[in-house]
């Protein structure tokens, strides 16, 4: 039987990141798709593609969330942008509301674009309400850092360190990436499982941004921990999944090239 695939965030109307990449990825993976919306982003042509941001209301995010959990029997689901403290507040008393296998939490902070640190409580809602229950985090450099409490990260040392600090706030599982902003040659990143870390390199492919390479990467460990895949071997094809869409990306009249995520069975 097919394996269901859910997620739970935002809309990116270019398609380059959130909910559409999403279920991109999930079919891609050979997993059948669901989601709940939770906000919709439109970038401003006229402004720089600056962010329009537009939250659901959060009794309608509810009930996406009762309307699918009713339709199937999920246990395995993404969460993607939230970006509001009545959001993450829904989100939370929705997923409480069973349990669940797997949570993969990829705790979108900020967008590519977007000048870092304006919502402090959108960041510390997420951290008290949805990093306790979740079971898999991939934070990105920016994230990690914050979520860590650490300045900068300079070798695989901090890297690990910092999945180390995340994984104390709840999450079994930490993917810390590396990215761009990593120093050296290689994309890198670092799992900790709970007793070790291991760190999962590709050379850089440029230097320039790719957007949706971060939902890409938790949505496809998502679609593979959903069909059984352990987290090891999950984390190996998501990084594989990126890779190919990086080289394959796609690109747009929006400041940042994009993944394309039907390079991985094509
Ligand atoms: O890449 C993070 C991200 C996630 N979800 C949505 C977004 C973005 C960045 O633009 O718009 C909806």
């Amino acid at each position: 039987m097919v394996a269901f695939a859910y997620t739970i965030a935002g809309s990116e109307a270019t398609g380059g990141a959130g909910f559409q990449v999403d279920l991109k990825t999930f079919h891609e993976l050979g997993t059948y798709g669901m989601g709940a919306l939770t906000c919709i982003v439109s970038f401003d042509p006229k402004n720089n593609w600056g962010h329009r941001f537009v939250p659901v209301d959060p009794q309608v995010i509810k009930d996406q969330i009762e309307s699918a959990t009713e339709a199937q029997d999920l246990d395995t689901v993404k969460i993607g942008m939230l970006g509001h403290p009545d959001t993450i507040k829904a989100v939370s008393e929705s997923l409480r509301k069973q349990s669940w296998r797997n949570i993969v939490l990829d705790p979108v902070l900020i967008c590519k674009g977007q000048e870092p640190g304006h919502a402090l409580d959108t960041d510390n809602a997420l951290r008290e309400q949805i990093l306790p229950l979740a079971t898999v985090a991939t934070p990105n450099y920016f994230e990690a850092c914050t979520l860590a409490g650490m300045e900068s990260l300079n070798t695989i040392e901090d890297l690990e360190e910092a999945a180390r600090r995340i994984s104390a706030l709840g999450p079994r599982y930490v993917i810390v990436k590396g990215g761009i902003d990593f120093p050296g040659d290689d994309a890198v990143d670092v799992l900790w499982d709970g007793k070790k870390a291991t760190a999962y390199r590709t050379p850089k492919i440029g230097q320039e941004r790719v957007s949706g390479a971060g939902c890409t990467l938790a949505a496809a460990i998502t679609a593979e921990l959903a069909k059984g895949t352990d987290i090891h071997e999950a984390v190996r094809i998501a990084k594989e999944v990126v890779t190919k869409g990086i080289n394959a990306r796609v690109s747009a009249h929006t400041p940042f090239d994009t993944v394309w995520q039907g390079a991985y069975s094509a």
